[in-house]
């Protein structure tokens, strides 16, 4: 799947705004027709948005179970003959759509784009009503994993996942029309040869017509050109795609006809770089990396995990500001424009998918028995699995393009010290270099699971650790700390594979201070950090850090959590805490 963008041969519609919206706590829209006129009863719900924290409503805030949205809009005039595509970029978690009164399209996921041709259904000029119903209940079978428990009180749905279960349309809509004779995929697989850079390239189309390629740098001048679907292009003295610069080229893919006519053309960015595991190294364009940064999320006041173009355009001044040169999806695939805006600014991203809390070990960062096995025909199992596995196609079919993205995580802090773990996850990493053999595999492992314990590391090519010494263990003492996780580390790099330490972090309420340097205070995230800088420092494996987390985020309500999660450096609204200042000098220390 192509994303929508306009060309030469291609226009997309943006349907972002105020949608009608309605709950179905009793489930009934679709048996009662709901999408065959306008929603009855609707409020107003801004798209894109979660809905939860927009209607000032704690029936809407804590809803699980069938929402629906709905909009019109013309198709514009012009586009009598084309193909006319309705494209998601998300609904979380999955969503079925209607054109006004046919069914188009279902999707089980929700972090990735879906699309239906809906050219059948409509006429150019005419108005259309969409219609969505997203539900977003979690349960053994979804990625990520929740149950709907029976109380006293009724139905509830739990969780294991330390974040708020948000849910609505996050990410734009759009209408799009495309030629009937069109580009349905494009990839891009880049290399360097000396001073040369290399990119091969490989174009499915949906109806037969000749391919023609050309490559261009930012200034436009054409730097290589090619024929046909598949094919290999040289880039005499290659401007390098790398961590703080992110030089892109131009990759304009064209279908032709057989008097050269162009029938449909698409442009794709590329960045040329390379990206390797050697020992315990991890090479970007052939020099060891060091990764600096965050576990991130979507997360916004109000507009929970809708995508904000200011938000994102100050978080990344953020991370030039920390001298941070990368960050991890956590725990999910982020929007488009995050990816593209990382491809644009050089920074590097480790891209996750939404496995997270296949764990029935933990619980909102708390630990403890959670009353079921994580691995068991009744709950994570088969059909899991292939959701999971689906969630991974559809992310590398997403992102492989993305010179940011550098290492694929498929998965944060699941249960892997047990068999049901390895039979488990085996497959799926099979499964993720068979999609991509360009770029390393790993899985976020977790302090459950230490050194000596973790059966699913040996699948992976970098060793991603999530620990908390000095906070859920050893909490307040930070010397015992340092002691036990140089224990603990030392062992790991002796399987001679990169350490990216994915998290670490001390929940911090800001403004808190004290002497003494207690937890909880911005004296003690500071202090916390410093100690694991030391130990980071004593090893040679260790090549990043990725502090938990960018910003203060929501959660579920819980004794653990004051507010939400305040492991932020940031605060939600993006103030710096003493740690932030901290992490800057360290960060851009020689600048
Ligand atoms: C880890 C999780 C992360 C949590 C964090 C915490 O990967 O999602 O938010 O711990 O407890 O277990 O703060």
């Amino acid at each position: 799947m192509l994303r929508p963008q306009d060309s030469a041969t291609r226009e997309r519609k943006r349907l972002d705004g105020i949608w009608s919206f309605a709950l179905d706590p009793a489930g009934e829209g679709r048996d009662r027709r709901w999408f065959a006129g306008p929603l009855a009863d609707a409020r107003d719900m801004a798209v894109p948005a979660s809905f939860n924290d927009i209607a000032a409503d704690p029936r809407v805030r804590d809803f699980f179970g069938d929402v629906w949205y709905q909009t019109e809009v013309r198709v514009p005039h012009g586009w009598d003959g084309r193909r006319i595509v309705l494209h998601f970029e998300s609904a979380t978690h999955r969503a079925t759509v209607w054109a006004g009164d046919v069914e188009v399209v279902s999707h089980e996921g929700g972090y990735t784009p879906f699309e239906a041709d809906i050219t059948a259904h409509v006429h150019a000029g005419d108005l259309v009503r969409v219609t969505l119903v997203v539900n977003n209940t979690l349960s053994f079978q979804s990625i990520p994993p929740g149950v709907i428990e029976e109380t006293a009180a009724g139905p509830r749905q739990r969780y294991w996942h330390d974040f708020f279960n948000y849910a609505g349309i996050h990410r734009s809509v759009w209408l799009c029309q495309t030629p009937r004779v069109h580009l349905t995929d494009v990839t891009v697989v880049t290399d360097l040869d000396g001073a040369d850079g290399i990119v091969e390239y490989a174009v499915v189309a949906g109806g037969t017509a000749g391919t023609r390629v050309v490559l261009r740098d930012q200034e436009g001048r054409q730097v290589a050109e090619g024929n046909g679907a598949n094919g290999t292009l040289t880039v005499p003295n290659v401007h390098r795609w790398g961590p703080g610069d992110g030089y892109l080229y131009d990759l304009e893919v064209q279908l032709t006809g057989e008097d050269g006519t162009v029938l449909d053309s698409y442009h794709q960015s590329v960045g040329i770089r390379t990206v390797k595991v050697s020992g315990n190294r991890f090479l970007i364009n052939g020099e060891p990396f060091y990764f600096t940064g965050f576990g991130k999320h979507e997360d916004l006041a109000v507009i929970g995990k809708g995508h904000n173009d200011a938000f994102m355009v100050h978080d990344f001044a953020l991370l030039k500001w920390i001298g941070a040169n990368s960050f991890r999806t956590s725990h999910y695939p982020y929007s488009e424009e995050v990816l593209d805006y990382a491809d644009r600014h050089g920074i590097v991203i480790i891209d996750e998918t939404a496995a997270v809390g296949l764990n029935m070990g933990l619980g909102g960062g708390i630990f403890g028995s959670q009353g079921y096995t994580t691995f068991s025909p009744d709950t994570v199992n088969d059909a899991t699995r292939e959701v999971h596995a689906q969630a991974i196609r559809e992310l590398v079919a997403r992102d492989k393009n993305h010179p940011s993205v550098v290492l694929w995580s498929i998965a944060n802090e699941p249960e892997s010290d047990t068999e049901g773990a390895e039979d488990y996850f085996r497959p799926l990493f099979d499964l993720t270099r068979e999609l991509d053999p360009s770029r390393p595999v790993g899985f976020v492992n977790v302090m459950l699971a230490p050194y000596g314990k973790c059966r699913v590391s040996q699948f992976a090519d970098v060793l991603m650790l999530n620990r908390y010494y000095g906070w859920y263990v050893n909490t307040g003492d930070l010397p015992a700390a340092e002691q036990a996780w140089e224990e603990e580390l030392r062992g790991w790099a002796g399987e001679n594979k990169p350490i990216i330490i994915t998290e670490y972090g001390a929940d911090t309420y800001p403004g808190l201070h004290s002497i003494a340097g207690e937890p909880w205070t911005e004296e003690y995230q500071v202090a916390y950090l410093d100690m694991n800088h030391r130990v980071f420092d004593r090893i040679d494996a260790v090549i990043g850090e990725q502090v938990w987390n960018f910003a203060d985020f929501a959660t579920t309500s819980g004794i653990m959590r004051v507010g939400g999660n305040k492991k932020g450096v940031f605060t939600r609204d993006r103030q710096p805490k003493a740690a932030a200042h901290a992490l800057r000098r360290r960060w851009r220390k020689g600048d």
